[in-house]
């Protein structure tokens, strides 16, 4: 059950307890009672330790609107510190200011509003830095909300053991990650589901009591009616299409895709940020597409270099920020067909290529447009191109970017999915999304909606990506620190430091070195998604090429640890991960030394174990304490030393 069922249920529960008849509405609350809450929350509101009052929280147009979405930002900046503050001073003493669970409520409701689903309310989309601090902020709602949940002295009761499964699956969400919090909060949760005496008390005077109790039985039945009706939750719960479901399996077992970077900024040989990077005007940044005629491009030679390499999709910049459509569109004349004098459309062709030699592709879309002026106001990468300063967003969206869209998923047969880039660019706009997810899961069900948008996955989403990182390591510093339990992941990286061509850029990884951040990825549970940026004239240059297929040659021998293989079940280390595959798990070792390496216990019997580039044995010992294996001495050249485990069950 997951925790939208079970606050469906909590919302079920209280009708049912109390009756209809008290709902008002479920636009959240009257003037009055937003007034009355006002006075209870200030009067409530601990002392910013930063100076001043909590803050973030109060409606300063004293309108209705209970959270603006441009206030959201402010108050996940402001508050998340406060959150924390608030559960070290009060959650010792097991008391919450009833003024902050009431803000804590308009702010779930808003983002409930605002198109979210229920657990999605509770994350935070400006997530801090650090991880920790991320995942202490996850908690910390999580459990205030639930606390709220559980006010003791408004008529509604939520019965023990719907609370108590509400923070056992926050418990699980949370315990997927290996780290001190999620343990934290199994024990939180634990002891609260066993105990359930524990009650939240407001510290209160008898008649703000009963004001606060008028109030919470309106707002639980508020939420109840919210949550029970599905109003303006309904449509953001996303079920995915049976064909989607399949097409997600399909895509975890193909671990390793093939990331193209290529469009008219190739000419310059400087990146694909170049019209940006160098400040260029719209007139400039339009003569490129002149100087743009790959006429060594080759289709069935890139699909076989990926087939090669191992991979088993490609994500091709279908038009990346310059807004330079690399397909035959009919939306406007920015594109490949018209402008340039090749003339063609190789989107076709890699199309009716990876058709034909079984490889999915996936078209990168970039959201973000440096070109059309519709796309206004602008977001953080702007500058004076010369564009208008007027434009018209939401024909930006619904006619331009939804009507390539619609070419993408109709002209090109089955396309694997859509990997969407730029919404950081403009992170608190509307951007339509249910519309524009709906519409490509209308037009093809099994497409995956890979969102770069460096936040929580939303409804709709099918993958989670990571540029440049591994899941929940956030080193490149602007991803997010959660990870999904529920929805494949994926990481991105270059073979050198840049994704579309770049001719001064020779920082090329090993082969080696990418073997190991495929076999890392892995075991992280995560696919690798690793790029090339072919040259203007349609050629890949050879660094690439000869990379690629040393990895290829390595997938030759050892792709069965990791084809069709899940991360786990063993924490990933520093020394080297695991994956693993029915009764099988494969053990990585990537960077160890030392003859034996210990390893957290297998909760299976293992039964054999095995050096899998020769078959020769390998002595191990298992027992309840952790499992200790003989490594084979390494010979300096391999990437990874992969031991076979057979168990007597699947783990
Ligand atoms: C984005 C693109 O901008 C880039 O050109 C490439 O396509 C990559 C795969 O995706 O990269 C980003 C986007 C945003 C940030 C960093 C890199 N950011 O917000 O810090």
């Amino acid at each position: 059950m997951t925790l939208v069922d079970l606050l469906k249920n909590v919302g079920r529960q209280s009708i049912e307890s109390v009756g209809g008849d008290n709902i008002e509405s479920g636009d959240g609350p009257s003037d009055d009672e937003f007034r009355e809450s006002e006075q209870i929350g200030n009067g409530h509101r601990p002392d910013h330790p930063r100076g001043g009052k909590l803050g973030g929280i109060s409606d300063q147009n004293g309108k209705r609107e209970i959270m603006r979405e441009e206030d959201e930002k402010r108050w996940n900046d402001e508050c998340l510190f406060d959150c924390d503050q608030i559960l070290e001073d009060f959650a010792p003493r097991n008391r919450i200011p009833f003024g902050f669970m009431w803000c804590l409520y308009r702010f779930v409701l808003s983002r409930i509003r605002h198109n979210r689903s229920v657990p999605e309310a509770l994350y935070p989309t400006h997530e801090p830095q650090s991880g920790r601090s991320a995942e202490r902020a996850i908690f910390t709602r999580h459990v205030l909300f639930t606390r709220m949940a559980s006010v003791k002295n408004p008529p509604i009761e939520i019965s023990a053991s719907v609370l108590g499964t509400m923070l056992s699956s926050a418990a699980a969400e949370m315990s997927q990650c290996p780290t001190e919090t999620g343990t934290n909060l199994s024990r939180h949760s634990e002891s609260m589901a066993s105990g359930l005496e524990t009650r939240i008390h407001c510290e209160m005077t008898k008649s703000d009591q009963r004001t606060a109790s008028l109030r919470a039985l309106r707002l639980c039945l508020a939420m109840a009616f919210l949550l029970a009706s599905g109003h303006g939750v309904c449509q953001t719960i996303y079920t995915p299409a049976p064909e989607n479901l399949k097409a997600r399996q399909e895509f975890q077992d193909a671990k390793f895709g093939m990331f193209i970077h290529w469009g008219v900024y190739s000419v310059l040989g400087d990146g694909e940020w170049v019209f940006h990077e160098r400040k260029l005007t719209l007139d400039e940044y339009n003569r490129l597409p002149s100087f743009f005629d790959p006429e060594k491009f080759d289709a069935k030679a890139w699909i076989a270099l990926a087939k090669a390499a191992g991979m088993k999709y490609i994500t091709i910049t279908s038009r990346h920020h310059d807004g330079f459509a690399m397909f035959d569109s009919k939306v406007s004349d920015w594109n490949i067909v018209q402008r340039t004098p090749y003339k063609r459309d190789p989107l076709k062709m890699l199309a009716e290529e990876c058709h034909r030699q079984g490889i999915k592709l996936f078209f990168y879309y970039s959201q973000l447009d440096w070109h059309n002026p519709d796309y206004y106001p602008r977001g953080i990468t702007n500058w004076d191109n010369g564009r208008l300063n007027r434009g018209d967003w939401n024909r930006y969206l619904d006619d331009y970017m939804d009507g390539q869209l619609r070419e993408l998923l109709t002209n090109y047969g089955e396309v694997g999915g859509i990997w969407f880039d730029g919404m950081w660019d403009k992170p608190d706009a509307d951007w339509h999304l249910e519309k524009t997810y709906a519409l490509i899961h209308k037009l093809q069900p099994a497409a995956l909606i890979i969102p770069n948008h460096h936040q929580s996955p939303k409804p709709g989403e099918d993958v989670q990506t990571f540029e440049r990182d591994l899941p929940g390591q956030n080193s490149a510093g602007f991803n997010t620190s959660y990870v999904s339990a529920q929805l494949p992941l994926e990481s991105s990286d270059t073979i050198n430091d840049s994704w579309g061509f770049n001719i001064g850029d020779s920082k090329y990884k090993s082969p080696s070195e990418l073997v190991s951040r495929l076999v890392r990825s892995a075991g992280n549970n995560a696919n690798l998604l690793l790029n090339i940026g072919p040259m203007p004239n349609g050629e890949i240059q050879e660094e690439f090429v000869a990379r690629l297929r040393s990895v290829g040659q390595w997938l030759s021998k050892y792709g069965e640890s990791i084809y069709g293989t899940r991360g786990g079940p063993l924490p990933p280390g520093d020394w080297g991960v695991t994956t693993r595959k029915e009764n099988k798990i494969y053990v990585h070792v990537l960077n160890w030394a030392a003859p034996l390496l210990a390893l957290p216990p297998v909760q299976t019997r293992i039964t054999r174990a095995v050096f899998l580039s020769n078959g020769s044995s390998i002595e191990f010992t298992q027992s309840a304490n952790g499992l200790i294996l003989k490594v084979p001495p390494s010979t300096g050249d391999e990437p990874d030393r992969i031991i076979l485990l057979t168990c007597r069950e699947a783990n």
